[in-house]
């Protein structure tokens, strides 16, 4: 298909007010009776009505209950007699068959596990029955569903229940009104064997809802955590921003097969089981964090997303960056407070939440500004829409909005929402509408005086970069600081205006002190502040310091308070100043990953062989800090973490990964001689006593003894000790939550010890029952450290193993993109064999799910920054399948694309 361009937009020509649907619903064949009340668009001529449809059997089309002709174009229905078609409101009724069991692409109506599911996002509606399938056309739906009452005892939809009945021939119905207009893609359907954690709830409001979690049966006992995030996300968002639950009923539902993490269908959300089911047994600690922020994510769509909702699909990030944002605070703010009483306390660990947050921007998304599929947060085009669910448009974007909070503050920014909610509440709305809003909300602000040149952050791709530069004069106590922007990241697109960068920093002084950040020109006699928020935008801006008493070592953009690519040019010692010393717990993460990122890159460019060897200075500093008793454990975890594949690489042209991948082993196993009694230490101080809970606090211990255990078992396969790997194996036997356990695993298979075997064999045969485990333990495999092509060979038997299915995305993932993109050591080889790999499976996966196979193909996004022969071999397996004739739109955009 042709691209679709957002300068195109145009108005619908038809209205749609109200849905009535009628399913009867059938695995082979589901009859749809949809009747429409629609008005013309009165702001346009009269033009034929065109509705979409896609694999779908018309058999009815009637306009106020006589048959119309029509006609079938360009994947539309398209009924051109506008005399039959009223300015004033008409009802406009299609009767279509469509064929759930055969939709393997699970966009639309489907099956799985014995059950019917829907996923409408983004065009999925379209494949369900004909309409005006686009945001801006929002309608009140009732929906009627039948089924066999044996087989599909649930039966549910959006809003609220009004109807149920026994229908002769052993089906029963069931009918669902949502009383607030919506976009089609938040349309939704349930017809399964489920049963339900129920839980009433009553708002600060006074209103009382009833909330409810489905699962398969034997799965109720994993609900308990959704449930409670779910709790937690109406409370806070009710507490942060006001916003209350509008509906009698919320319901989460978890489906085995799902093409990402869950969908936030008006009051009846649907998720994929990796965001529901968590019991101490089945989940990590990480599975905990996960499930909490993605019920947070779609809860908080309700609003975000929902009531209001977005005009075209370029303004996708209106509602996905605002909801990351959104969920990424409540996150944070479930650690502990950013104000008040118990702030002080909290801050390392709210630190940590952002560490995490900045650490998957910069493997994911800065990768993606630097490669073929790199576009603006609002982008200009597309083919297919669902490309363009990316991290640029989702974690960039919710830097944009973060950005904006910074700008105007806390309060400023609720303000802001508050007039969005006000200004645009039921409307479909475009991202600018949202900027204005926050603007406006707060006169004067730093972005409302600069509005207009910070939107420069929805329209340029590429990742900004920003270089700092000081210089010290002692004798006069002043230290210039100069920042200039440079070119951005994305290829062939370079930045055309400067962007409104927040920097937020600090001085520290080599003792360790902050000091106090007086710029020329200030009262002397007045305090200054020991951190200051500067806003950059020009291309270069000077800063003045004055009343130094000491040589300051800059602490810039802490917390990461913009998305850039910093290059500050500081040394080893002042480096180690700030990872000591800093006052800003991110900015002391940051140093320690710039120390380790450093000597990385070194070992990777120097000629001959990678050979990396650790300097006293570095492992000394990484001695301290893990034998400090006061340190959080989990902040020692984020700091002793050796840097990704993917945040070494954006330094480097071309990129050889596996170069990378044998420097990153080399500096692990380093780290695990030379600070071996470090590790023991860690591992004696942070075991977790009583029953397992997932708060941050045990869980940043479970984590640091699980990189001890990793450590130990790592240098133990270099010593020939066999104690800690036997520990290892004890552990995956005896552990009594799937943390530990899996960390005991994880610890043997990258190690490559002989007990990683029977490890292996053993854990799978204990959790041979729960799909979600079993996905882990191929994930494991294909992401251990390669040594000798083993691990790619073991991947590729793996294709055979009676558990694995390319139809199930969770599994296809957890073993295919686990390989290809996680493990660039082992998938980058010299015979091109992962790449043909690669080529095979995303044009297997393309005939049954083009969704799934396009998100394979971006691990090729980067092929012509490798090294050869890396980069040859990628060429010709993108070109292999670039050639295949009949590939979806989805995977031609990406591989056209990258072609380019
Ligand atoms: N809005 C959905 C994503 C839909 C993806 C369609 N390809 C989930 C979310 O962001 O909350
Ligand atoms: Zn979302």
């Amino acid at each position: 298909s042709a691209a679709v361009r957002r300068e195109d937009y145009v108005a619908p020509a038809y209205w749609v007010r109200t849905v009535e649907l009628g399913f009867d619903l059938d695995p082979a064949k589901t009859r749809v009776v949809n009747r429409m009340q629609l008005e013309r668009n009165d702001a346009l001529p009269p033009q034929p009505l065109r509705l979409d449809g896609e694999d779908l059997d018309v058999t009815r089309v009637l306009v106020n209950g006589d048959s119309v002709s029509f006609r079938h174009e360009a994947g539309q229905l398209v009924i051109d007699s506008v005399q039959n078609l009223p300015a004033g409101p008409f009802t406009l009724e299609i009767r279509n068959t469509c064929a759930p069991e055969r939709n393997t692409q699970l966009s639309g109506l489907y099956t799985s596990g014995g059950g019917f599911f829907t996923q409408c996002e983004a065009q999925g509606f379209r494949r369900i029955t004909y309409f005006p399938d686009r945001p801006d056309v929002m309608a009140v739906y009732t929906v009627t569903l039948r089924a066999d009452r044996v087989r599909y005892p649930v039966l549910l939809s959006n809003g609220n229940l009004v109807e149920q009945a026994e229908l002769p021939d052993g089906r029963h119905l069931a009918t669902w009104h949502d009383p607030f207009p919506k976009p089609s893609y938040l349309f939704a359907l349930v017809a399964a064997d489920l049963v339900a954690r129920e839980q009433r709830i009553r708002s600060r409001s006074g209103r009382d809802h009833l909330l409810q979690v489905y699962v398969r049966r034997g799965d109720l006992d994993k609900t308990e955590h959704a449930m409670a995030s779910l709790i937690a996300s109406v409370v806070w968002d009710e507490a942060r921003f006001g916003l209350p639950l509008d509906l009698e009923r919320f319901m989460i539902v978890a489906v085995g097969d799902f093409n990402m993490g869950a969908m936030e269908n008006k009051g009846l959300n649907i998720f994929n089981t990796k965001y529901v089911l968590a019991s101490p047994a089945t989940a990590t600690d990480e599975d905990f964090a996960g499930i909490e922020s993605v019920v947070g994510h779609e809860y908080f769509h309700n609003w975000t997303g929902n009531r209001i909702t977005c005009r075209d699909w370029f303004q996708l990030s209106l509602k996905e960056g605002l909801t990351v944002f959104r969920d990424q605070e409540f996150s944070m703010d479930m650690v502990g407070p950013a104000e008040g009483p118990g702030a002080a306390a909290a801050a390392t660990a709210r630190a940590v939440k952002r560490i995490d947050d900045v650490r998957a921007l910069r493997q994911v998304q800065f990768p993606e500004d630097a490669g073929s599929m790199a576009h603006p947060v609002r982008p200009d085009e597309y083919v297919e829409i669902n490309n363009f669910y990316t991290p640029t448009v989702y974690e960039k974007g919710a830097e944009v909005v973060r950005m904006m909070q910074t700008l105007v503050g806390r309060d400023g920014f609720a303000r802001g929402m508050t007039l969005y909610f006000e200004r645009h509440d039921g409307q479909a709305v475009t991202c600018d509408d949202f900027a204005q809003a926050i603007a406006d909300a707060n006169p004067g602000s730093a972005l409302a005086v600069r509005l207009e040149a910070f939107k420069r952050w929805y329209a340029q791709a590429g990742t900004p970069r920003l270089q700092a530069r000081g210089a010290w004069d002692a004798a006069a106590g002043r230290y210039t600081l100069t920042l200039q922007q440079g070119e951005a990241t994305a290829a062939g697109r370079p930045l055309r205006a400067p962007m409104v960068i927040p920097l937020a920093l600090g001085l520290v002084a080599a003792d360790g002190r902050a000091l106090p950040l007086r710029l020329a020109g200030e009262d002397a006699g007045a305090p200054a502040p020991l951190e200051r928020l500067v806003v950059l935008d020009a291309r270069e801006t000077t800063l003045v310091f004055e009343g130094l008493d000491a040589a300051p070592v800059p602490s810039l953009l802490r917390g990461f308070s913009a998305p850039v690519l910093l290059d500050d040019g500081l040394d080893d010692a002042g480096l180690l100043t700030l990872l000591r010393h800093d006052a800003d717990p991110f900015n002391r993460w940051e140093a320690g990953q710039r120390m380790a990122l450093a000597r990385l890159l070194a070992a990777v460019r120097a000629e001959g062989p990678v050979a990396l060897t650790l300097d006293e200075a570095y492992v000394d500093a990484m001695r301290a800090l893990l034998d400090d008793a006061s340190a959080d454990p989990a902040f020692k975890d984020r700091v002793l973490a050796v840097p990704a594949s993917a945040v070494v690489a954006a330094h480097l042209s071309p990129v050889d990964p596996v170069r990378i991948d044998e420097a990153r082993q080399q500096m692990n196993r380093q780290l695990a001689r030379r600070l071996h009694e470090a590790w023991l230490r860690a591992w004696d101080a942070n075991r977790v006593d009583g029953p397992y809970r997932p708060d941050p606090v045990s869980a940043g211990r479970r984590a640091l003894a699980g990189r001890a255990l990793a450590m130990l078992c790592l240098d133990a396969q270099a010593t020939g000790d066999t104690v800690w790997p036997g520990r290892a194996y004890q552990r995956v036997k005896d552990a009594d939550n799937m943390t530990e356990g899996l960390a005991a695993l994880r610890a043997l298979v990258d190690s490559h010890a002989e007990l990683a075997e029977p490890a292996l064999a053993r854990f799978h045969q204990r959790h041979a029952h729960e799909a979600l485990v079993i996905d882990k333990w191929f994930m494991l495999q294909a992401l251990a450290p390669e040594r000798d092509g083993r691990v790619f060979a073991r991947a590729k038997a793996l294709l055979k193993h009676p558990d694995f299915s390319l139809r199930n995305p969770n599994r296809a993932r957890s073993l295919i993109e686990a390989l290809c993109s996680g493990n660039p050591g082992a998938f980058h080889r010299a015979d091109a064999a992962g790449c043909v790999f690669w080529a095979d499976r995303v044009l297997e996966l393309d005939a049954a799910n083009p969704q799934l196979a396009a998100r394979m193909a971006r691990v090729m996004d980067r092929w012509r920054q490798l090294a050869e022969p890396y980069r040859s071999a990628a060429r010709e397996a993108v070109a292999r399948v670039a050639a295949k004739p009949d590939l979806s739109d989805d995977v031609r955009e990406i591989v056209t694309r990258a072609l380019e």
